[in-house]
């Protein structure tokens, strides 16, 4: 019901959709005749867990598919373990600390989780997953299992109840064990590849920027449901500045200041913007390019929906089905996502408001935003025929064909319409040309149309005559 509502208001959003669903074809489509039971089984159990990223995922690049699969079911993995809360702690901190060597185990499985975990299904059939590890290339092997030490260490460190998030250097650092650890090991895999440049294997600021982006903004949309978990990952520097408990920030008396402390969020997560435009701006490979950029437009999209948002302290807001399948069919170049990114910071600007005290930061967040897309992104004022090139290469990359294959179809499509129109045209000029010798008065219908009255003497005269001429034939 509330998706036709949305489509009513929004209706440019149903034609992406259509064409999400309709017309979208995979740039890689996988092959599950040709799979083996229990790799099919490891995409089974992907699409258990997400269904949306699952789809994003499986049209990589064949080299990177099962690698990115694999890593992604036992991050996802490591995480449930993380988040289960009816885990004895004395239980939870060694599978959490040895995870990275259990992968490596053949046969290892995890079934003690609560029953209402989301994921259970997934760490009780881990060694399936074990066997498709062992499977992948060992380069592929050796970074999975560094990045799950190096989490499964940090989440030990911070599922003590008495380790709580405090400063913006907490906040930073938390997010980077659970998601800039994640940017890190993708962009291993990238170098690993050879599919992009060797160097995405070091910039490690930037691959921890995509995921501090991405975490930042899921902890600020997620303010209630974590709240309703009994916890939460907003920095108490921040949130005891406009409220004594975190928790009344959802008090209605306190709503100025609760949008306010939005405000403050917001920023922490701006500030990340332009690391990931730069990051994606120096990708070559389409798949990648997709992957990655996929969920930085979501992104940069709910901070622009939950910024100085009170709803978020009632429920989860949710950006519309329509704009999310909008953003999966255009990203797929750098001037599509630049252009999302300047248009929520615009919006993010004009909601931004004088009395807030963050106003100026928001302000200066923005236009930086803004600086980068005009300092890096090439001009927009590019020329008719240069944009009318650009098109044409785009589209025949769409449909497998050449530039010059494409130019030519463009021109046959333009001909048949042409001919089309002509045909149609030139009928009606006939019926109308037939219509005359039979005697129709165009001159009294042009002037009934025009509403010029033709003048009441040559009516007359008009009428006169043909009566005259009756009376002469008679
Ligand atoms: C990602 Cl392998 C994530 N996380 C995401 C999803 O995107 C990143 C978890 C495992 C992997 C990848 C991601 C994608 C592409 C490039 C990246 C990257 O870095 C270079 O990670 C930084 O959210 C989880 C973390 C943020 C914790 C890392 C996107 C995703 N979206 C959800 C929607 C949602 O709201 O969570 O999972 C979905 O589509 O279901």
């Amino acid at each position: 019901m509330g998706l036709i509502l949305d489509l009513i208001l929004h209706p440019s959003e149903a034609q992406a959709i259509v064409q999400y669903k309709v017309w979208h074809e995979p740039l890689h489509a996988r092959e599950p005749e040709n799979e083996c039971d229990t790799l099919r089984r490891c995409y089974e159990l992907l699409d258990l867990t997400s269904r949306s990223f699952s789809a994003v995922i499986q049209e990589l690049s064949p080299e990177l598919r099962d690698a990115v699969m694999i890593f992604y079911l036992v991050l996802r993995a490591l995480d449930t373990v993380e988040d289960d809360m009816t885990l004895p702690i004395e239980r939870k901190l060694p599978v959490l600390r040895n995870f990275h060597e259990y992968i490596t185990q053949d046969g290892w499985t995890f079934k003690e989780n609560g029953e209402n975990e989301k994921d259970r299904q997934l760490c009780i059939e881990m060694d399936t997953v074990i066997l498709e590890y062992k499977k992948l290339k060992p380069e592929y092997q050796a970074v999975i299992k560094d990045i799950c030490k190096e989490m499964g260490e940090g989440m030990a460190y911070y599922s003590d109840e008495t380790i709580s998030v405090v400063t913006l250097k907490d906040l930073d650092k938390y997010c980077h064990y659970v998601a800039g650890l994640v940017g890190e090991g993708l962009s291993r895999l990238w170098a690993n590849s050879g599919l992009e440049n060797k160097k995405y294997g070091e910039l490690m600021e930037l691959s921890n920027s995509m995921g501090l982006f991405l975490q930042k903004t899921n902890i600020i949309r997620d303010y209630r449901e974590d709240l309703d978990d009994g916890r939460t990952f907003w920095p108490k520097c921040i949130w005891s500045k406009y409220a004594d408990d975190i928790s009344d920030l959802a008090k209605v008396e306190n709503q100025s200041a609760a949008i306010n402390c939005i405000s403050e969020m917001t920023c922490n997560a701006l500030e990340h913007a332009t690391d990931v435009l730069l990051y994606l701006s120096g990708l070559r490979n389409q798949s990648v390019f997709n992957f990655c950029a996929i969920p930085q437009v979501m992104a940069i999209a709910s901070l622009s929906l939950v910024f100085r948002n009170p709803a978020v302290f009632q429920k989860n807001v949710k950006i519309r089905k329509g704009q999310a399948c909008q953003m999966i069919n255009g990203a797929t170049n750098l001037q599509f996502v630049a252009e999302v990114f300047v248009k929520h910071a615009r919006l993010i600007h004009q909601r931004n408001h004088p009395s807030d005290p963050n106003f100026l930061r928001i302000s200066q967040l923005c236009g930086k935003i803004e600086q980068w897309v005009i300092d890096v992104i090439p001009p927009i004022s590019a020329t008719p025929k240069q944009v009318a090139w650009a098109r044409a290469e785009e589209r025949a990359r769409h449909n497998g064909m050449t530039v010059e294959e494409q130019k030519q179809a463009d021109k046959d499509m333009k001909i048949v319409i042409a001919c089309v129109v002509a045909f149609w045209v030139g009928l009606g000029l006939l019926m109308a040309f037939v219509a005359w010798l039979l005697g129709a008065r165009y001159d009294l219908a042009w002037a009934e149309l025009t509403g010029r009255d033709m003048p009441v003497s040559t009516v007359v005269e008009k009428v006169v005559s043909s009566q005259s001429r009756s009376f002469e034939e008679l």
